[in-house]
């Protein structure tokens, strides 16, 4: 049995406390999509961890994989295994021979390509997210399974290096060192394809997962960033470079999606948005002008709006984990929700923060766009289009802070009667029943729906 969760928006959902809760049940963690540009924080006997690749999973005893849809970081993978190691613990971490990995050049070039896109700039985690998986669609990747054959290494390496030294110095006329040096990746990364097999950490993905399955194991899939980032199904060209969406952990493992839609299939619902980064966002309420060079922040924002924006960031801690940025903030987008619960087919909900909007007098969401002249409910398929829509908003009467870790325990009946409506409103409109309501951060703070 397989449980899979999908980000229904813009990553930052709170995917993790969900995790967590169905992690329980769970042998087997594995994520199918993305790298080191995600970013969980796990609570596991009092003690912090965070981890930006390893599946939170393998901090609880489970095994942790990283599937052929990701892209490997060996300096990641081992700096964040080596520090759970350091505290204790004893991950268990596999990762899949086909995934693709990210060399320093990637970086590298992540950085130089932002820089020079300006207004097309996706404000990319510069993590070498991007140009990995282009060389994976170009045929000039390295896969995990080359670091553990050296031939094939040297081979690989000595055919794309000069090719991603040329597109730096000549094409960006910037200076390239180490990180383009044919040597000095081989020695590095054939040293990684060694620790790799002593520690007999590469598994064949597909049949790893369906072994298990078949001798009666729970497999949870988890999904990084959202639906909105996803190549396909997002806000080209603002969007991560792998599929979030369901679909993509039947590629990304290989497992086939006849066992992906025997299980459940949750989407993960943040009761309002959050967005790092650049891109239009018709609920957006008022702006941060730093992180939207291409965006007006002026434009449709007034005083008002930039308050309660304020309110929001600060209560639900909208600020960049690593640099600290503020997030974009703005209110629940049905037309987005409608369009990610069609992409991924979901079985049931998970909607996260409704304490965060507690204390409002309204709360309000996106219901429909005005799209041209004409009603729509759900994303056009481009970007420029989505920009055009003018959200129609559907008002909400507010819910008072309470005791949120009484609810937690208390049940569904405890959330407070108008912040019930809110949720139902959400249900009914993307034909899926809500399994966990997110009342806090931390792990016991979710309402299970039973
Ligand atoms: P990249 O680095 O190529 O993936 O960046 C491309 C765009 O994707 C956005 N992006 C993200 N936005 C929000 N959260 C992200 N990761 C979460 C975290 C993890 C999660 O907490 O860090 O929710 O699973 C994430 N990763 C990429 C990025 O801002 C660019 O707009
Ligand atoms: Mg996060």
């Amino acid at each position: 049995m397989t449980v899979t969760i999908v980000g229904s928006q813009l990553g930052d959902e709170g995917k993790g406390g969900v995790v967590d809760l169905y992690g329980d049940a769970a042998d087997v963690v594995a994520r199918y999509q993305g790298g080191d540009n995600a970013g969980h924080t796990v609570v596991h006997d009092g003690t912090k961890y965070k981890l930006s690749l390893v599946p939170s999973g393998a901090v609880r005893g489970k095994v942790g994989v990283l599937g052929n849809g990701c892209v490997v970081n060996p300096e990641t993978l081992f700096d964040e295994i080596d520090t759970l190691r350091e505290r204790g613990l004893e991950p268990d971490v596999r990762v899949a021979e086909r995934a693709h990995v990210i060399l320093p050049y990637h970086r590298a070039l992540d950085g130089i390509e932002e820089e020079e896109k300006e207004d097309l700039a996706a404000g990319t985690t510069k993590r070498g997210i991007g140009p990995t998986y282009e060389d994976k669609a170009g045929r000039r990747g390295v896969r995990i399974g080359d670091l553990l054959d050296p031939d094939t290494l040297r081979e690989r390496l000595e055919y794309v290096v000069p090719q991603k030294k040329a597109l730096a110095e000549e094409v960006f006329d910037k200076e390239t060192g180490e990180a383009f040096d044919i040597d000095h990746l081989y020695e590095t990364y054939r040293e990684y394809g060694e620790r790799l097999a002593e520690e007999d950490m590469t598994v064949d993905c597909g049949t790893f997962l369906q072994d298990r399955i078949d001798a009666g194991e729970n497999v949870m899939l988890e999904g990084a960033q959202g639906t909105s980032l996803d190549i396909d199904h997002g806000v080209y060209p603002y969007v991560t470079s792998s599929n979030p969406t369901a679909g993509g952990a039947t590629v990304g493992t290989g497992l086939g999606p006849t066992v992906i839609g025997d299980g459940e299939v949750i989407g993960i619902v943040k009761a309002y948005l959050s967005r790092v980064g650049t891109g239009p966002l018709p609920t957006e309420l008022g702006g941060v002008e730093d992180q939207t060079p291409d965006y007006d922040a002026d434009e449709g924002a007034n005083a008002d709006e930039e308050e309660l924006a304020t309110y929001i960031r600060d209560e639900g801690g909208e600020y960049g984990t690593v640099t600290g940025r503020p997030r974009r903030v703005g209110w629940l987008d049905m037309p987005m929700l409608r369009h990610a619960a069609r992409a991924n087919g979901f079985t049931g909900l998970a909607v996260n923060h409704i304490d965060v909007l507690s204390g409002l007098d309204t709360v309000k969401v996106g219901h429909s766009y005005e799209f041209d002249g004409e009603e729509t409910f759900t994303m056009p398929p481009t970007t420029e289009q989505w920009g055009r829509c003018e959200a129609t908003f559907k008002s909400f009467d507010g819910w008072p802070a309470v005791d949120w870790a009484a609810v937690a325990e208390d049940g569904y009946e405890a959330i407070p009667e108008n912040a019930r409506t809110y949720l139902e409103y959400i249900s009914d409109e993307l034909d899926a029943p809500i399994y966990a309501v997110g009342v806090g951060p931390g792990r016991e703070e979710t309402v299970v729906v039973e």
